[in-house]
């Protein structure tokens, strides 16, 4: 417990020691074992990013605030802690609404702390220096939001903070501060007194054993089961049960791109590359932190079951999430599993026992026959070298430097430059994939790059279309100042998705989706005293990244492609509205 002494008081008159609002939040961080803030510094929170320095937590400044919360997120996602940002008030407080907003549509634990100006003013909405009623404006954006005006409170708004970011279904909390808390003055030793270490912030959920029942029964009068592993189960930790759940059952499993790696992408029941034979085949699914959101197609249509629903009266789904209301939400729930992923794959590890019947081979070789014919086929594709090199080119190389540092995280957006790293790259280990998630949201790359760099102490390798790049490129000057072993590749093809639009009124300016030609953004890298590299072949990005690997310096290698290859939106064309006949 740290105290600052009150100017107001004079110890050797035998006063007691003082504390204020800027160390109560920080000792209270403390207490809960928080080690990391990601901000950025300026009224009124500039004395506390100096002052948390001062008290030992690790301060990473950024150079915009949405960065700093997305690596807050990303962190609070691999800790399974509440990742914390700080910021100013209302302009760098917004910046970071983004971050906020996707921390809590993809279930990541993260507190944003705000400052903010005077109730009094903002109340009476008399202009004061970055006015705005901060926490109106976050509430619809956070799983919880919480002001606290009294020293005495800090904390309990903390902790409230924390349990509201960690338990339950994780998601985004954002904290209030006003200016003027953090000068509050009170007694030391009840400050302390004041602070709460949250005991067991995220309780384990314990199904109810009829749940697990019934979705044993399902299971096990499956003919073709299958397995969708959501990033949901790599966030709950439960590796060897959810591990044991597949491999004791011998059921096919098809993994979401943040649980790659959960069991190695290699493994003989994984059903990726099979998956769009797999999941309209199934009749029983068993889905593990998984929602049945766009990403799934919503659980409908051609992609599942949907032409044969008539004849055998459409598939079953059993759903393991500790978020009851998640069920139905877009097709029926068989056989609802509400818990937490550990416990409810340990309550349906002890009905499986050791004797579980195989799925019929029949379903098991005609996965394989598919999966085997496709892997086959890829193999073929990756290993044309193509120029000017494409998307296979540049990422049969990715492949195989991930599988030669599979502890290395791998931070992934853009469009074509995100599918085809999803499933071309195989991942080896939990946790070690993450990318624009639920949202799809552009601008995760480097804040994600920072925080996966600093909490696993591991070299990143970021895959990054030059689109998604542009959203936080200027990171690489925080990437540079922490010298941290991030390698940022850009798969620079010119362009958003493509770089070949040509402008439909033939006007002067260039097409919404192009951009400047032959960008050198591994100049950007050079200028803050990282390495540069320029690859226009497999062989040069090949070098580039394994030196980078090596030398574990801040290296950007712009990765020349194809600006014809590619497609509009990547996998998700479809989802773009066509324009309508009019005449
Ligand atoms: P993906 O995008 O990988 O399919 P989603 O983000 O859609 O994954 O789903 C993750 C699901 O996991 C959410 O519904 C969330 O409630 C659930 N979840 C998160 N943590 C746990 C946990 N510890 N136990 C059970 N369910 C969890
Ligand atoms: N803005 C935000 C915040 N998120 C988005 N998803 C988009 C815009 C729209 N968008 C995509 O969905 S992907 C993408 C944008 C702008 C960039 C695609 O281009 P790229 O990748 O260069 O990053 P490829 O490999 O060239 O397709």
């Amino acid at each position: 417990m740290s105290a600052v002494l009150s100017p107001a008081t004079d110890p050797a008159a035998g006063a007691a020691p003082m504390t204020d609002g800027f160390h109560l939040v920080i000792d209270a961080l403390k207490l809960n074992d928080i080690t990391t803030i990601y901000g950025l510094p300026g009224i009124p929170i500039t004395d506390l990013t100096r002052m948390a320095q001062a008290e030992g937590l690790r301060m990473i400044s950024f150079r915009h605030e949405q960065n700093a919360g997305h690596a807050a997120a990303i962190a609070g996602f691999l800790n399974a802690r509440p990742g914390v940002c700080l910021t100013v008030s209302a302009p760098g407080f917004l910046n970071a609404l983004t971050a906020l907003a996707n921390a809590t549509t993809n279930c990541f634990p993260m507190i944003l702390i705000s400052g903010s100006s005077e109730r009094e003013v903002v109340d009476l909405q008399q202009g004061d220096y970055e006015e705005m009623d901060q926490l109106a404006i976050a509430k619809p954006l956070a799983k919880a939001a919480y002001r606290v005006l009294h020293a005495e409170d800090i904390g309990i708004g903390i902790a409230r903070a924390i349990r509201a970011a960690v338990s339950g279904r994780p998601g985004g909390v954002y904290l209030d501060l006003p200016a003027k808390l953090f000068a509050q003055t009170m007694d030391a030793a009840a400050g302390a007194a004041s602070l709460i270490k949250v005991v067991d912030p995220a309780p384990r959920q314990i199904p109810a054993p009829e749940a697990v029942q019934r979705a044993l029964e399902l299971l096990r009068g499956a003919k073709k089961p299958l397995i969708v592993l959501g990033k949901g189960a790599a966030y709950a930790r439960a590796d060897d049960e959810v591990r044991a759940l597949v491999e004791r059952t011998g059921i096919p499993y098809l993994p979401m791109s943040m649980a790659k790696g959960l069991l190695p992408d290699t493994h003989e029941l994984s059903a990726a590359a099979a998956r769009s034979y797999a999941l309209p085949e199934a009749d029983v699914v068993l889905l593990v932190g998984a929602r049945l959101n766009w990403l799934l197609s919503h659980g409908k249509g051609k992609t599942w079951g949907g032409k044969h629903a008539k004849a055998w009266g459409g598939q079953k789904f059993i759903q393991i999430d500790i978020s009851p209301t998640e069920m139905d939400s877009n097709v029926r729930i068989d056989a609802p599993v509400v818990g937490d992923i550990g416990s409810c794959v340990t309550a349906l590890l002890a009905g499986i026992g050791s004797g579980w019947p195989r799925p019929p081979a029949a379903w098991l070789d005609a996965l394989s026959e598919r999966k085997n014919k496709n892997i086959a086929k890829l193999s073929e594709t990756l290993a044309k070298d193509a120029r000017p090199m494409n998307f296979h080119g540049a990422l049969n190389v990715v492949r195989d430097i991930v599988k030669a540092n599979p502890d290395a995280m791998l931070v992934n957006e853009g469009a074509n430059a995100l599918d085809f790293t999803r499933s071309i790259v195989d991942m080896y280990k939990p946790r070690k994939r993450v990318d624009v998630g639920t949202w799809g949201v552009m601008g995760i790359g480097m804040g994600f790059a920072v925080a996966a760099a600093i909490e696993t102490g591991q070299p990143v390798i970021a895959i990054e279309g030059d689109s998604a790049f542009g959203f936080s490129g200027m990171e690489v000057e925080t990437i540079c100042r922490y010298q941290l072993p991030v390698c940022v590749v850009i798969f620079n093809n010119n362009g958003v998705y493509r770089g070949t639009d040509k402008n439909l009124g033939g006007g002067a300016d260039m097409a919404p989706t192009a951009f400047v030609k032959d960008a050198r953004y591994e100049r950007l890298m050079e200028a803050f005293g990282g390495v540069g590299v320029y690859a226009a072949t497999p062989d040069e990005l090949r070098r580039g990244m394994e030196e980078a690997l090596r030398s574990r310096r801040p290296t950007l290698v712009n990765a020349i492609i194809d600006e014809t290859a590619g497609t509009e939106s990547g996998r998700i064309t479809s989802l773009n509205p066509t324009r309508q006949k009019t005449t």
